[in-house]
């Protein structure tokens, strides 16, 4: 059996969760974390069968203090991926847990000695990229984007009304400014000595939070079902063809809008430096790529997209990005309760950093900088590259 960095515990416990799911019995071949989330603890587990080859699957123990509903979300991925695989196309399989239920959702066990939540996916043999390559990587998430949205498009009535809003209000720019005006108000970690600068910046351009919620509340641009977390390293890619194959990380689909996700997008592929980047200066929004972002997004969307939500693809990119500035500079008041706050020293041993969730708020103000500064050539150019798709 091949292990890389788990203990005997931790094992253990891999065993017990192997056993309550339907469709594992097998052995256990190797175990391998995946540390490219912040949210939950994620293994890629090999098990191989009598007579049936190996099998991977991503065993994931939920972070019940982030996914307090995760009943719902799973609920919700239930149906997401019900109503997908029904259309032939590729998506995540959620096994069943074998016998009693260890809580409310079949599709989670819990587990009574660590008190830990877990599901299991079959394993989709894919490609992954943290960081976008090529002019093809930006198309090819842009046109994800938009399938992801196209693919829950035609959910019936009642089960669009069945999806729940598992973290509420987790685009309500508004409701976030209000947050962090409370914590900042308490300022119980004594940190806002440290941060002044970065708290003005956001605090001037607050009267923008509500760019969406406005018009999504009334009516002027569709409520979709959105995927909220569509960094490139949630899509996968066809390991012969290179073209995309699906999107992971269902945990956040909620109603919402399609900006939240091309925004969320061009916030985390757009930016020069990476989203941990401790140099802030060097950050930049490239608009090239966000040209070909939009670009895959619009043609796979040409036929159903609204005027209203072209007009304002860049502003969700600039929605976004200040949204995300506020939840990092938000955390960094707070403690650190949210984002880890974990990484290497220069030695590779792991510590918690207490300026890191400060960092990343710079970054993203550097990025909301760029986008500021050349608002005009990306209107401009977003209005170009639609017209050409239209024509
Ligand atoms: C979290 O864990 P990860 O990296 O998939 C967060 C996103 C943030 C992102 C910032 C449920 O996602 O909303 O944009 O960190 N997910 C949740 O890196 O809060
Ligand atoms: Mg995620």
């Amino acid at each position: 059996m091949v292990i890389k960095g788990i203990s005997q515990e931790q094992l253990q416990e891999i065993r017990r969760v192997q056993e309550h799911f339907e469709g594992l019995a097998g052995k256990i071949m190797s175990i391998e974390p995946i540390d490219n989330g912040r949210i939950n603890k994620t293994y890629k587990v090999a098990i191989s069968f009598e007579g049936a080859g190996f099998k991977a699957f991503i065993f994931r123990a939920i972070n019940t203090h982030v996914f307090k509903n995760f009943v719902a979300m799973m609920n919700n991925t239930q149906i997401i991926t019900e109503h997908i695989r029904n259309k032939g196309e590729t998506t995540l399989y959620f096994h069943p847990v074998i016998g009693e239920l260890t809580c409310e959702s079949p599709t989670v066990y819990f587990d009574a000695q660590t008190q830990k939540y877990w599901t299991v996916c079959d394993y989709i043999e894919s490609r992954t990229k943290n960081t976008p390559e090529s002019e093809a990587d930006f198309l090819a998430l842009g046109r994800m984007i938009g399938k992801f949205s196209l693919q829950l498009s035609d959910l019936p009535k009642e089960k669009f009304e069945q999806i729940v809003e598992t973290i509420p209000d987790f685009h309500n720019t508004p409701a976030r400014f209000k947050t962090f005006e409370g914590i900042l108000a308490d300022d119980e970690y004594k940190r806002s000595k440290t941060c002044m600068e970065e708290i003005t910046f956001l605090v001037l351009r607050s009267y923008r939070a509500d760019a969406i919620t406005h018009p999504l509340e009334r009516g002027k641009i569709p409520k979709r079902v959105s995927h909220n977390d569509t960094k490139l390293n949630n899509v996968l890619f066809d390991t012969y063809t290179g073209l995309e194959k699906t999107i992971i990380d269902l945990d956040t689909t909620m109603p919402g809008t399609v900006l939240y996700d091309l925004g969320d997008a061009a916030r985390y592929a757009c930016n020069t430096e990476s989203e941990e980047s401790v140099e802030a200066e060097k950050v930049h929004f490239d608009s090239q790529k966000f040209a070909y972002l939009v670009k895959g997004l619009l043609t796979t969307m040409k036929e159903v997209i609204t005027q209203r939500e072209v007009d304002m693809l860049v502003d969700a990119a600039w929605i976004i990005t200040y949204e995300q500035a506020l939840r990092f500079l938000t955390d960094y008041l707070d403690g650190d309760k949210y984002f880890s706050n974990l990484v290497p020293d220069e030695n590779g041993r792991m510590y918690n950093r207490e300026t890191k969730n400060l960092e990343r708020a710079r970054v993203q103000i550097a990025l909301l900088q760029s986008i500021e500064e050349q608002y005009c050539e990306l209107t401009q150019m977003v209005g170009t590259i639609w017209n050409q798709i239209q024509n």
